[in-house]
Formats: structure tokens, sequence, C-alpha cells
């Protein structure tokens, strides 16, 4: 879809050999290159998400180049997350998780089993709650643009079979670096261990740990079910992927400048989602020929909510009691 003044390549950038991006060019010598930072590959749906931004962007304004880089050759989630917020990096597409480690509030969407349906996680983060979310990032030094999505994630391991809350005793689970998933794992019966992204895959092969749990596009495009046997349908908690530019570099911008990045990622939100969620059917079908796959019966599913009640409880002080309360009040309103 780039128009006419869009020249979309694939090539080395910034004179390094190793880094590898797509280049989305505007037809003009004097724009400024705006570097995206991705931790996941460049067959993930979030990959090409970001490159439709970047054609937006240019068919909008030639005041930007688009640079995307994925694989968090940049840097992963976190690190990439600090450098937008000090000015090193202009955006970073990433998991809200691990916003969370320098903005406690943000851990309310890492409660376990409170969105029961992408309907609902629509209404809320588009919703006020959503808007809400994203202002309090202004004073972090960040600018939230828009919810993209991770989505529900599932568990893996080479274990054994997870079909109930008894199969998880003693697993050793690599979560994201969050207490809130940690914390929920461990009230499952489960031995959690938090891991930066860019290590899980050589953590499942070298045995490291024996299971960890993503979205389906995530788990069938980086290839766990190489190195997996079991797949399990936990859906226990849906991940928002947050598009955040970075402060220090916005208040350079002009607001016309400004106006047409938020509306190319408002705008690409669409058409993340559906792409995404094609990919989560097409990676479940392909998982399920290759991995045992097992549904959690509604029975079954009771108990691991039960388990996790404390969950809750546990973290409401450090996200804030009031943002729990509006979360979960948008829950229950979007769900009626
Ligand atoms: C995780 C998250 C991350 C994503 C990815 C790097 O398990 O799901 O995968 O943010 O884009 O760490």
């Amino acid at each position: 879809c780039s128009g006419e003044e869009v020249n979309v390549e694939s090539e080395d950038t910034s004179g390094d050999e190793n880094l590898d991006a797509e280049e989305v060019e505007a037809d003009n010598p004097d724009a400024q290159t705006l570097r995206i930072s991705v931790g996941i590959n460049d067959q993930h749906p979030l990959y090409d998400s970001a490159i439709h931004f970047g054609e937006l962007l240019t068919e909008k304004t030639d005041d930007f180049n688009v640079e995307v880089y994925h694989s968090a050759q940049i840097a992963a989630d976190l690190v990439a997350t600090e450098m937008v917020q000090n000015g090193d990096l202009d955006i970073t597409i990433t998991s809200t998780s691990p916003v969370m480690n320098n903005i406690p509030e943000y851990g309310v969407f890492d409660l376990p089993f409170v969105i029961p349906d992408e309907e609902v996680a629509d209404e809320v983060l588009d919703g006020e709650f959503g808007d809400q979310m994203l202002d309090i990032l202004e004073d972090q030094d960040l600018v939230g643009l828009a919810w993209w999505e991770n989505g529900f994630r599932n568990l893996t391991n080479d274990v054994r079979p997870v079909e109930s809350i008894d199969d998880l005793e003693g697993l050793t689970l690599r979560t994201m670096e969050t207490d809130i998933h940690l914390d929920s794992w461990s009230e499952m019966g489960a031995n959690p261990t938090p891991m930066a992204f860019d290590e899980l895959y050589t953590g499942l092969q070298q045995g490291t740990i024996e299971g960890q749990e993503n979205p389906y596009p995530i788990i069938n495009l980086e290839g766990y079910h190489e190195v997996q046997q079991y797949l399990s349908a936990t859906n226990h908690v849906y991940t928002p992927y947050i598009f955040l530019f970075s402060k220090q570099i916005w208040d350079e911008l002009t607001p016309e400048q400004q106006e047409a990045i938020a509306e190319s990622a408002y705008e690409t939100r669409e058409y993340n989602r559906e792409i995404t969620r094609d990919e989560a059917q097409n990676s479940l079908e392909e998982l399920q020929s290759s991995m045992e796959f097992s549904e959690i019966t509604n029975e079954e599913y009771e108990r691991f909510q039960e388990a996790v009640e404390p969950v809750i409880e546990n973290h409401s002080a450090t996200i804030g009691e009031d943002i729990v309360d509006d979360f979960l009040s948008a829950v229950e309103k979007a769900s009626d």
C-alpha cells in the first residue's frame, strides 16, 4: 500500500552492517529519521504494522523517514523503553509489562483472568480507561500514542500436558520481568523465573526453563514448538502492545508533525488488530499439528481463577487502588 513517494526497501542501516531494518523513506533529503525498535522478529504482525505506520506517515508528510528494527537489534523491550525515555531512541512498540518496571500503574494489565475476550479488551483500551493510562505516561517522558495487540497468552512446556492446575506443580516457567506474573504463577503452583525475551528461546532449548507463556503468534513465529511439546489454551492474561514515542524528541516537533505521527499510530491500530488476530488463528492451527494441544474445561478454568484471587489484593497498593477499580469497572461495563 505504498504511495508514489514511498520507497520501501530492506537494507543495512546506520553504517552498522550487522543491523537489518526496513526503511520507509520520504522523498526529501532533509527528512528526519525516526527509529522504531521492536523486540519480536520480522515474521510477526507487529513488524508489518510498524512498517504500515511508516507508510501512512510518509503519505501524510515528507518530514520523516521511518526505520523499523526487529528482534531487539537495538534493545529488548525494557531497555528500549528506557532509551525512549532518555531520548536515545524515537519509538518502541512493546508489551505493557516491561513498562511496569518504571511505571507501577501499568501492572494493572498484568492482573490475571480479568479480560475475558478481545471485544472487551478493545472497548477498555479504546475507551476512557485506555486514554487515562496513555495520559499518565507524560510524567515518565513518554508519549503513548496507541494501543496495538500482542494478545491473550497461552502456556507451553516440555514436561507434560497441562489441563489442570495440578499439572503446573513445580514447573519452571519463564515469565516477563513483572512481579505480578511471578506471583500469579507461584499462586498456581508453578516455579516461575523472570527473563528477558531475547534469552527465552535459548533458555527453552537448553532446558534452563521447562515452559513459557506467550500469544500464539509469538509461540509459532519464534519457533517455540521446536523445543516445546505441550501447548495449553490458558488465555490467562491479555497483553496490549503500546506505541511509545520519546517525549524529549516529541517536544521538538511542530504540532503538525505531532499530529501526523499520532494519527498514523492510531490509524494503524485496526490494521494491527486484524492481522494479529488472523495470525493468532493461523498460528494455533499450525501449532496444533506439531504440539500436543490441551484445552481447559470450565471447571478447571475456575480453579485457576480461584488460585490467583490473592494476586489482585497483593498488588493493588503498588498499582494504585483507583486504577485497579477503574480497570475492573471498565471491564465489567464492557462485558455487559
Ligand atoms: C514477552 C512479550 C514480548 C513482546 C515481544 C518482544 O514474552 O510477549 O514477547 O513484547 O514483542 O516478553
